[in-house]
């Protein structure tokens, strides 16, 4: 017989969850060819347990109304389960088929994976121990790209801001592509490429802005510039192309952060649609969602990175084999009391209990709420 469990439990029982929604100003605004970005709507979730911890997230909800509608499923989602205790993927399973007949996608799915991310949080917290370390992983440093800046923005501009952002120390960057010619985009490349130098890697991500022939046709061109990867050059969703591109060109295809689930991705991969992936932990399905699409990702070895969300995604990678590239932003920054750690051109994850989240009230009280 199975003896029973005793110390820490693994089941917790949600009592209640607070979000609260506020606008952060950004350091650098992003022009990215879908919406310039000035500041950013950030919904912080605090999910409290039955057991005494309170588990934390946060996600970048893109819009106003992303953030209300977010926080309005998130409290229904925990009212249906209050008080029943529940293991990390019971919870999701159930809340899943909840959620079913409206449609796990968009705010939903972000709802559900914020409150999958506090629920693993809280669980950490209440081992003593790191995310990553719960998760079987073990704290390192991370390579990273800065993703703060480098929008849609004219070419002298373009090599100064990455002037700028080099002194946080990241040897790798992000540029948003997507101009009206690809005589522009090359000259956006070049300014950044003669201001950085070669040892910098640089990244390119057009936000589904091209149609296939477009995108070949850039892609191609970019073919014969140094390119780490080429992010999201035609509608997300459109496999059937995108194995085209990934077929044709040199440049590695990345795409994943609009995939909504584990299942998009396994799609994606059986499509053969890229070369490596970037799930964004509040679209994959939380910790949970995550932890499946590495395994996924590792099966066909294939190299993962992370989408935004940097603190988390930092845990995750650390318990992800072929873990790639942490996108980093600072956008939490304005949230947090210990904001990520950048040292010696690498991320740092926390070594707190949990994901390392706790709020600096001070600082929360000069920031608009939404
Ligand atoms: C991105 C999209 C939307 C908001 C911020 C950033 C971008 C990325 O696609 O990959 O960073
Ligand atoms: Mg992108």
């Amino acid at each position: 017989m199975i003896p029973p469990l005793t110390g820490v439990p693994i089941r917790l029982s949600l009592r209640n969850v607070r979000t609260r929604a506020v606008r952060v100003p950004l350091t650098f605004t992003l022009g990215t060819s879908a919406a310039i970005i000035r500041a950013v709507p950030m919904l912080m979730v605090d999910l409290e347990t039955e057991e005494g911890t309170t588990g934390r997230t946060y996600l970048f909800c893109y819009t106003p109304s992303g953030a209300r509608a977010i926080a309005g499923h998130i409290q229904e989602a925990v009212d249906l389960v209050r008080g029943k205790p529940t293991t990390s993927l019971d919870l999701a399973l159930l809340l899943q088929r909840r959620f079913s007949l409206l449609g796990v996608t968009g705010t939903v799915r972000m709802a559900l994976s914020a409150i999958d991310m506090a629920f693993w949080d809280a669980l950490a917290q209440s081992f003593g121990q790191p995310l990553a370390c719960l998760l079987g992983g073990s704290l390192k440093p991370l390579s990273a790209y800065d993703s703060r800046g480098l929008g849609l923005m004219a070419p002298a501009e373009l090599a100064d801001e990455a002037e700028r952002l080099l002194a946080k120390g990241l040897k790798a960057l992000k540029l948003r592509l997507g101009h009206p010619s690809l005589a522009e985009d090359l000259s956006a490349l070049d300014a950044v490429r003669r201001r950085v130098g070669p040892a910098v890697s640089i990244v390119v991500d057009y936000n589904q802005t091209l149609t296939t022939a477009e995108a070949l046709r850039r892609g191609h061109a970019l073919d014969e510039h140094d390119i780490l990867w080429l992010e999201e050059p035609i509608a997300h969703e459109d496999y059937r192309n995108y194995a085209r591109l990934a077929r044709e060109l040199r440049t590695p295809v990345q795409i994943g952060e609009n995939f909504n689930g584990p299942t998009s991705m396994s799609q994606a991969l059986e499509a053969v649609a890229c070369d490596c992936v970037m799930p964004d932990v509040a679209r994959i399905g939380g910790v949970t969602g995550w932890m499946q699409a590495a395994a996924i990702a590792r099966a066909a070895d294939v190299e993962i990175s992370s989408h935004l969300m940097p603190e988390i995604s930092a845990q995750l990678l650390c318990a992800t084999p072929g873990a790639h590239f942490l996108e980093y932003v600072d956008w939490a920054d304005a949230l947090l009391e210990e904001p990520l750690q950048i040292l010696d051109g690498m991320a740092i994850p926390s070594n707190r209990p949990g994901a390392g989240l706790s709020w600096d009230e001070k600082r929360l009280a000069v920031l608009d709420m939404l």
